[in-house]
């Protein structure tokens, strides 16, 4: 086993490991066992080149995805799709063609949520005080027991600029941190757009989703790179989330199945849809929208043949941001479902305690 901290699951594969380390090993409940429903076939796909023509059949069909699976694709968006290809491309060369020590080079911290760079944990490792006062309560609900996820990832901080500094992000490929930095532009008016649609199909003026977060969205692009894995039987590439902020969009490898979503009590697999993005709603929205919409709960399985990519591009309310349910959307027949949270308070939470699953958004259930 690869010391904690230069440790990555690609350095385990690499040294021919044929089972599993017992950290990685998911409990009986969780593995991802036999699918359980046939391949996404009704799957929403909407074509956003019919916006101008007809607003109103776009928005009503984002309206359906949304209340139907809190989740869809879309084409003809806007996006260049040789952005997609290249962004995926520098990004499978950035974990293949680069070695352990100079891939470290980027390493994250592994202590502090969500830090930028290259890493291999999602959750906070468990935190050294043994006494937990009352006042950090977010922080010690911790235990030893969080299963390891199959997976390496970049994470790089893109928007607002004040936050966006490429020289933190790999120098090779050579047009790396140009690529990021223009797919960030692009995802980021890409999402502005998306979350004026979702917004009015709601029942709510154009601007409301992003008036609710104080108008400025923080955004991170998270390439996720999952080795193949000897036993996948036993693994989760990802473990079962929704994410924390209000639309993520991801784009993966076209020819390596692996993505989930739970529906009706089922785990789905996503077929990739070569230069479409997946919009995946996130759990503010369900808050601002009082539930009218619920966040999509997802995760990654592996595969024992082949390496799987995926790029998230996350976008997230400020920290200092309180969200609650829009008043648009209150009546006395239908009062606020939520309790407000501070956004940056809902982060360290989910990050200290786990997602499992919806977790963190349930604890906040009023009614
Ligand atoms: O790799 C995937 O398809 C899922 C990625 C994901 O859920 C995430 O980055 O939060």
């Amino acid at each position: 086993m690869v010391e904690e901290g230069s440790g990555r699951v690609q350095s385990l594969v690499e040294a021919g490991i044929s089972q599993v380390p017992p950290q990685y090993i998911q409990p009986p409940e969780s593995r991802p066992g036999p699918p359980q429903a046939p391949h996404s076939s009704e799957f929403p796909c909407i074509d956003l080149s019919e916006t101008d023509r007809d607003r109103d059949r776009v928005r009503e069909a984002i309206g359906k995805a949304c209340l139907e699976w809190g989740a869809f694709h879309v084409t003809n968006h806007g996006v260049p799709v040789g952005l997609l290809d290249r962004i995926r491309s520098l990004s499978h060369s950035f974990f293949e063609d680069l070695s352990l020590p100079e891939k470290l080079n980027y390493a994250c911290d592994p202590s502090s949520p969500a830090s930028q760079g290259y890493g291999t944990r999602m959750l906070l490792p468990p935190s050294p005080s043994p006494s937990p006062s009352p006042s950090q309560d977010n922080h010690n609900n911790q235990d030893d027991t969080f299963v390891l996820d199959w997976r390496d990832y970049f994470d790089h901080h893109t928007l607002p600029l004040s936050r966006r500094d490429p020289s933190r992000w790999p120098h090779y490929p050579p047009s790396y941190r140009e690529v990021v930095a223009q797919y960030s532009d692009e995802m980021g008016e890409l999402a502005r757009r998306l979350m004026g649609l979702i917004s009015e199909s709601v029942g709510m003026g154009i601007s409301r989703i992003e008036d609710a977060v104080g108008g400025e969205i923080y955004q991170n692009v998270t390439v996720s790179y999952y080795p193949p894995c000897p036993q996948p039987d036993l693994t989760l590439g990802l473990q079962s989330h929704s994410d924390m902020g209000l639309i993520t969009l991801l784009i993966q490898d076209d020819d390596v199945e692996g993505l989930q979503l739970f529906k009706d009590n089922q785990w789905v697999t996503l077929h990739p849809l070569p230069h479409a993005i997946l919009v995946l709603l996130s759990d503010q929205i369900e808050i601002i929208t009082n539930g009218k919409y619920r966040s999509a709960q997802h995760r990654a399985i592996t595969n024992s043949h082949r390496p799987r990519l995926s790029v998230a591009t996350f976008h997230d309310p400020p920290k200092t941001t309180t969200i609650s349910p829009a008043p648009d959307l209150l009546t006395p027949s239908s009062p606020p479902r939520y309790r407000p949270v501070n956004y940056g308070h809902y982060v360290s939470s989910w990050y200290s305690k786990g997602p499992k699953g919806k977790r963190n958004l349930d604890a906040l259930l009023l009614i």
